[in-house]
């Protein structure tokens, strides 16, 4: 392995918080390495390491959901951290808008005003106290939809999910600066090649990708009230389109004075990379998960994966991605 020190593991890659009866699961299904060796085990048509696993479980177990509540999807690199940005930003706007020098997003990671489910909430207790975040409850997930639905088919009337993706190709390029970034170390050539070759084959926590976009854009066409299925690529071409669509979709529309007076552009300047990225508290520090805040924040850049991937990789990628999909509707450029 190239790393040149112990890699610092999240305790989602970890597998010491996994009951009996999930290390007897485990036991029993199919199990491949990562990229950089760590198992990685098959449930239900989705790659988890250990503890993610016993996390979803007991979300599937223990989460109801109620009708008011966000959830927040996406795979790992999709367009998370802006998304989490945007849907905080839009739904509690009346509380800041007399003093935008409080709010929340200037002191706190984004992840930390919108916990992940599994990754937070769920992964240390079954019992998690929800009540000390505002209302309504904006939660997120990496859960693909099938895992997902054993939770939310819970409720009483459906909660409103929010899908963000973007291109493979971009993804595999964060998700690979994320890792290095996560392990404070810069990975060769040879780990790349690994990386790519495990994406393709869809191994990779919470993948494979486009068994990922799939169930969410399946969603999003059975249940249109429900399900809103947005695109990275789609906000950074047209931000004031998708934002209006966003608050359309949660039931809180920008109103004509809040369009004459600002408000869109000011949140979409808010929860900008440029903005975030400068603030001191994703300069330095950690998520209540004990990840640096600086590492969710790059370029941002549409086609970044045009620096990193050969003509061969990406030709590669768009071949499986064409045909995957092929006959769902759902198309990438
Ligand atoms: P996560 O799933 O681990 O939370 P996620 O936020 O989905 O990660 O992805 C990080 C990517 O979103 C990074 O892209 P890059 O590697 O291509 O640069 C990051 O720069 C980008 N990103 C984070 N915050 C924003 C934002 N506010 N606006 C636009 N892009 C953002």
């Amino acid at each position: 392995m190239e790393v040149s020190q112990e890699p610092q593991l999240p305790n989602y890659m970890k597998d010491d918080h996994v009951s009996q009866e999930t290390e007897n699961l485990i036991a029993s299904l199919p199990s491949e390495k990562d990229f950089m060796g760590y198992g990685l085990y098959n449930y239900k048509g989705c790659w988890y390491y250990p503890n993610t696993l016993q996390a979803v479980l007991d979300v599937q177990k223990h989460f109801k959901p109620r009708d008011t509540d966000i959830i927040l999807a996406s795979l790992p690199k999709g367009g998370t951290t802006w998304l989490k940005s945007l849907v905080f930003s839009v739904v509690h706007r009346e509380k800041y808008q007399e003093n935008q020098q409080i709010h929340p997003l200037l002191s706190q990671n984004p992840h930390d005003l919108v916990p992940f489910l599994e990754l937070e909430l769920y992964a240390n207790s079954q019992t998690p106290d929800l009540t000390k975040f505002p209302s309504p409850m904006i939660f997120s997930t990496h859960m693909h939809l099938q895992a997902l639905r054993e939770a939310t088919t819970k409720a009483s009337s459906p909660c409103k999910i929010v899908y963000v993706c973007r291109g493979i190709k971009d993804t595999f390029v964060s998700g690979w600066h994320y890792r290095n970034m996560l392990h404070r170390s810069k990975m060769g050539q040879a780990t790349f090649e690994l990386m790519f070759d495990a994406y393709c084959r869809g191994v990779l926590l919470y993948g494979p990708y486009w068994e990922h976009v799939l169930s969410y854009w399946n969603g999003s066409l059975e249940d249109k009230e429900n399900f809103l299925f947005m695109r990275y690529e789609e906000i950074i071409e047209e931000p004031r389109v998708q934002i209006k669509r966003l608050a359309e979709f949660l039931n809180c529309p920008f109103t004509e004075e809040e369009e004459e007076n600002g408000s869109v552009e000011e949140i979409l300047k808010l929860c900008s990379l440029r903005n975030l990225s400068n603030l001191e508290v994703n300069k330095k520090g950690t998520t209540r998960i004990g990840i640096d805040t600086q590492v969710f924040f790059r370029k941002g850049e549409v086609g970044d994966w045009k620096n990193h991937l050969t003509p061969h990789m990406a030709k590669t990628f768009d071949e499986i991605v064409e045909h995957r999909l092929r006959g769902s509707g759902l198309i990438f450029q």
